[in-house]
């Protein structure tokens, strides 16, 4: 698979971490040069990363690269969701979280004075209350979601590890989560994909 993307980006880094577990090798193009944001621009016009082609398909959205890698390639070591709605509503508040602390750090990258804005502050309060609401779902060792590393597991630690190291959002206000980011610390595709 031809991955377009930045070694930092969370979206990024959970079709990587999830290519690494279906066993599906991976050439990044660095979007965050000249040549590769050429490349990303002619293929989407959305303009964000991941991009992802393979298979004589270009695909958009990280969720959209991880349904066909799992679809055509199988789970792996991947735990597959046991209700795929309740699946849904996790990762769309993980991407919600993500979505609002990304929006303050492109705001931040271009001089614009977003901190302690009433704006900023509803962005932090999001995802505030998305990560109180997601250590109500965990289960009983709260190591995750579901017995094993599934996919909500994998784009929480990503957007943590992220927010740490862009430093958006004070991740010791995700209390409730943390266990599930140690749970995880070992497991090879996650050690080889943080950014850095
Ligand atoms: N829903 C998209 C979100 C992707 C996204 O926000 N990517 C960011 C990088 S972390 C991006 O490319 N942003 C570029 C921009 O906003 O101009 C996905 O899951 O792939």
């Amino acid at each position: 698979m031809k991955l377009y993307g930045t070694s930092t980006s969370p979206f990024v880094r959970r079709v990587r971490i999830v290519a690494a577990e279906v066993g599906e090798a991976v050439e990044r193009v660095d979007t965050a040069t000249e040549e590769g944001q050429a490349e990303l621009r002619a293929l989407t016009p959305i303009r964000k990363v991941p991009v992802a082609s393979l298979d004589g398909r270009t695909l958009f959205d990280s969720r959209t690269i991880v349904d066909w890698l799992v679809t055509t390639r199988g789970w792996g070591a991947i735990q597959p969701p046991r209700d795929p709605w309740i699946e849904a509503n996790l990762l769309n508040a993980i991407d919600a979280a993500l979505d609002a602390v990304i929006q303050l750090f492109y705001l931040r990258r271009d001089g614009v004075a977003i901190d302690g804005t009433p704006y900023a502050e509803r962005q932090l309060a999001r995802a505030d209350a998305i990560f109180l609401w997601l250590g109500t779902q965990l289960a009983h060792d709260r190591c995750g979601f579901g017995p094993a590393l599934g996919l909500a597991e994998i784009s929480l630690v990503c957007a943590l590890d992220w927010m740490d190291f862009r430093q958006t959002y004070p991740t010791e206000r995700a209390k409730t989560v943390q266990g599930v980011r140690n749970a995880w610390k070992k497991r090879a595709s996650l050690v080889a994909t943080r950014p850095e």
